[in-house]
């Protein structure tokens, strides 16, 4: 009963931190077994046009390589989200399909957005695979097959809304062109921000970096749950405002962990190398240090007390201590080193004295 086992998840969630990777196993099972129904449905409303036939194969290979093998965690927040939101009696066979193609269609955009991404963001890898644009024979046909799989989500939204007056189709879809309209923004700020060829850190500023990562991430980890409340009926301003709120910081801390990753994340975990560095992206990690580089600017070679600390504090932050404690004992060995080579004819104890005397010392 979808209630109680939700409770279940929450306090599953709550107890067993370190296990919740298996908290939506059961969605997740749900959601991907729906996949071939969603290939059939978008192939057979296409069969009855001959002429088309061999674009359709094209249309199902470009689904079973790019829609297939991602987190699903924003498409199985709308199933979750659907339990929680639509009243138990309602929980039908029929709107859990629907809930699990609104799910999908959450994943079509996600795969549209990547292999346009993967194109301009030069990557290699992704999942595991090569990309799909460096497929041989593929090239930049793959800008194609991203607006299909685009398209295949208002297909798929008009097939499954059984009656199209019902007030949430004209919502869901308002939803997916806003969702994608913001995050194309949100491209957009991160493509001008790092033009190719053209290195200038001071774009990087952290206010920019904000607005990169609330338009081409956060407003797409709003995109499900949103989906999901207009599936319940929920369509008040105050509640989508309110569910935002929580949402929209979500979606900031994802894309700030991915940028994280990006740089420091084992491929072999994460399944795609990170190109952030050599794109020239703003990302996290440089806005961080270029603050760190502002603070100097701002308060070296001043009087006030205040600013000597800000200065001290970035001295902490960098962990200078041990890079110095790392550089002493380096040295000693170096110069103990130097010693014994060195030394004769005098006496090695002159320099042992010395040495005693500036090593290791506190004062
Ligand atoms: C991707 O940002 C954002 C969208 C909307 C696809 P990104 O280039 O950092 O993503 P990734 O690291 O997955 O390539
Ligand atoms: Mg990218
Ligand atoms: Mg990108
Ligand atoms: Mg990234």
């Amino acid at each position: 009963e979808p209630t109680s086992r939700n409770r279940a998840l929450c306090s599953s969630l709550r107890m067993n931190g370190d296990q919740k990777s298996d908290v939506y196993a059961q969605e997740k099972q749900d959601f991907v077994q729906h996949f071939p129904q969603i290939i059939r449905v978008l192939s057979e409303d296409e069969m009855g046009h001959s002429e088309t036939g061999d674009a359709v194969d094209r249309l199902k290979e470009v689904l079973e390589y790019n829609a297939i093998g991602g987190k699903y965690h924003q498409d199985l927040m709308v199933l979750v989200a659907f339990w929680e939101l639509v009243e138990p009696r309602k929980q039908d066979a029929d709107s859990l399909q629907q809930a699990l193609t609104v799910g999908w269609c959450v994943e079509l955009l996600q795969a549209f957005f990547l292999v346009a991404d993967d194109i301009m963001d030069s990557s290699v890898s992704r999942r595991g695979q090569i990309w799909w644009y460096q497929k041989p024979g593929m090239g930049l046909d793959a800008i194609n097959d991203a607006m299909l799989l685009e398209v295949c989500i208002y297909h798929l939204l008009k097939l499954y809304c059984p009656d199209l007056e019902q007030p949430y189709y004209l919502d869901l879809i308002e939803l997916f062109l806003q969702s994608s309209y913001q995050t194309e923004v949100g491209q957009t700020l991160d493509l001008i921000t790092a033009p190719q060829g053209n290195v200038d850190l001071g774009r990087f500023t952290e206010k920019r970096y904000k607005s990169i990562v609330k338009y081409k991430a956060a407003f797409y980890s709003y995109l499900p749950v949103a989906a999901a409340m207009y599936m319940a009926g929920i369509d008040g301003d105050k509640e989508h405002a309110n569910g935002k709120k929580i949402l929209l910081e979500m979606g900031e801390f994802f894309q700030i962990q991915d940028d994280y990753l990006d740089l420091f994340g084992d491929p072999s975990v994460t399944s795609k190398v990170g190109t952030d560095i050599q794109d020239n992206k703003c990302g996290w990690l440089v806005v961080q240090c270029l603050q760190q580089y502002q603070i100097l600017k701002e308060n070296y070679r001043q009087k006030e007390a205040k600013k000597v600390a800000q200065v001290k504090a970035i001295s902490e932050e960098l962990n200078l201590l041990a890079v110095f404690l790392q550089y002493e004992e380096d040295s000693y060995s170096h110069i103990m080193g130097l010693i014994e080579q060195y030394a004769a004819p005098l006496t090695p104890a002159i320099f042992l004295g010395l040495v005693r005397k500036i090593y290791k010392q506190k004062k």
